[in-house]
């Protein structure tokens, strides 16, 4: 009955109608409208022209998308972006093929399922996938938490399945294309075979899908995964930070202690909090300093200053050059000073971006600190992401250092030519 719907209904179409999806290679987010092109009908035309992510940036393709992002399908009568919108859309061309489910409750259902892939199933699937594809700085806790709930979603559609071949009635609908295509990835680079016998019948429904002629059309082949994928990180340093090895040191010596079963220790105290009194007091110094604009912060800070019980440290990120776009640099950031929650205690500083706003960069990070006690303080080098940033001690009597760290502090609004676009403190 599809069938002949479809070549009823293609006797409308002409060449002159065929609709242009911009995306790149590969986008699930562009995939599912073209699967569901294959079941509509529908002429869909990928330009191979279209470069992303530069193309996406030009006035040229805003004038197409305001939100500048992929997919955008351009129509006849104008241009669409949302992806699940430019989905029902290739579903509606053609009510006939019955993407959209048949009688009125299941319209409902269908949209339920494309909610559910939007909002519970896809925002997980990429936090636990993007750093696996380079899209995104890994985060172990972010990613542990995107993996527990991309199992929740798929506990949900196992048993959902557990009867059912399909998501909605007896065939194919929006659902379907939705969810397997999101799941193509995951399938391909992470649902490895020990993960996906938890889920037999979720693999069962997948598997029927990318068999159908109009998925292997756009998807030709798919392989699931034999062993689960990880992030490539950033090259490490060779050597280990000090207080690091002295960490693992610590925990390798608690792991023999635990093995052979001692009575358990009392939790030291941490040293810097045994330190002779300072007569900086950080949190006034820290309060004072930030509501205050420079110079006069600057000079707060110097009223302060206890080279006894300080040390100051200037930071410059390793990677500066892949910081091609302004938020995602600020995002990192952000991220990195979430994580250093517990330095706060013992320290306060200033992190700058520099770069010129919604250019490619790239963006410069960079930033001056205030450490309690003599060197560099356990709570900062924990954090992984502070293994990116290379640190350097400063001598205040050295001019050219203090001037750097004078600028980082918040004193400078330019850096080697390049304007600051944000600027966050710590404290
Ligand atoms: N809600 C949108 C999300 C679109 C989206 O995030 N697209 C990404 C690629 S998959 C993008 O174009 N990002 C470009 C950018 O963020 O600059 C949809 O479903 O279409």
């Amino acid at each position: 009955v599809r069938e002949e719907a479809i070549s009823r209904s293609r006797c409308f179409l002409n060449s002159a109608m065929a609709f242009t999806l911009y995306t790149y290679p590969n986008n699930y987010r562009a995939i599912k409208s073209l699967i569901a092109a294959e079941y509509t009908g529908l002429e869909i035309v990928v330009p191979d022209e279209f470069k992303f992510p530069g193309d996406v940036r030009s006035e040229a393709f805003k004038a197409k998308s305001p939100v500048q992002k992929v997919p955008v399908l351009e129509t006849p009568d104008g241009c669409l972006f949302e992806s699940n919108a430019i989905l029902r859309h290739v579903a509606r061309y053609r009510p006939e093929a019955n993407l959209y489910g048949g009688p009125f409750y299941e319209q409902g259902l269908v949209d339920q399922w494309l909610d559910f892939s939007a909002f519970e199933l896809e925002p997980p699937r990429n936090v636990w996938l993007y750093p696996i594809l380079g899209y995104m700085k890994y985060d172990k806790r972010a990613a542990g938490k995107a993996r527990n709930d991309v199992e929740k979603a798929l506990t949900v559609l196992e048993d959902h399945l557990l009867l059912r071949t399909f998501i909605v009635g007896e065939r194919i609908t929006l659902a379907d294309i939705a969810l397997g295509s999101a799941l193509i990835a995951p399938f391909e680079k992470v649902f490895d075979a020990k993960f996906r016998e938890k889920f037999t019948n979720v693999t069962r429904w997948f598997t029927t899908l990318i068999n159908q002629p109009e998925w292997k059309a756009i998807v030709p082949s798919v392989s699931l995964c034999e062993k689960e994928q990880i992030p490539a990180f950033p090259k490490k340093k060779e050597k280990q930070p000090k207080q690091q090895k002295q960490k693992q040191q610590k925990s390798q010596a608690k792991k023999a202690d635990d093995e052979s079963a001692p009575p358990p220790k009392k939790k030291e105290k941490n040293p810097l909090d045994l330190l002779p009194k300072s007569e900086m007091d950080l949190d006034t110094t820290k309060r004072t300093f930030s509501n205050n604009p420079f110079p006069a912060a600057l000079k707060i800070f110097y009223d302060a200053w206890d080279p006894e019980g300080f040390c100051l440290y200037t930071s410059s990120y390793n990677y500066n050059s892949e910081n091609t776009v302004d938020y995602q640099t600020s995002n990192l950031v952000s991220g990195w000073l979430q994580r250093l929650d517990s330095l706060r205690k013992y320290a306060f500083g200033c992190v700058n971006v520099w770069g010129v706003e919604d250019s490619k960069g790239p963006f410069v990070i960079n930033a001056a600190w205030v450490f309690r006690g003599p060197s560099v303080p356990f709570e900062f080098t924990d954090c992984p992401d502070s293994e990116y940033h290379q640190l350097a001690s400063v001598d205040l009597k050295d001019e050219a250092q203090k001037a750097k760290f004078e600028a980082l502090l918040g004193g400078a609004e330019k850096y080697d030519g390049q304007p600051l676009y944000e600027r966050k403190q710590f404290k």
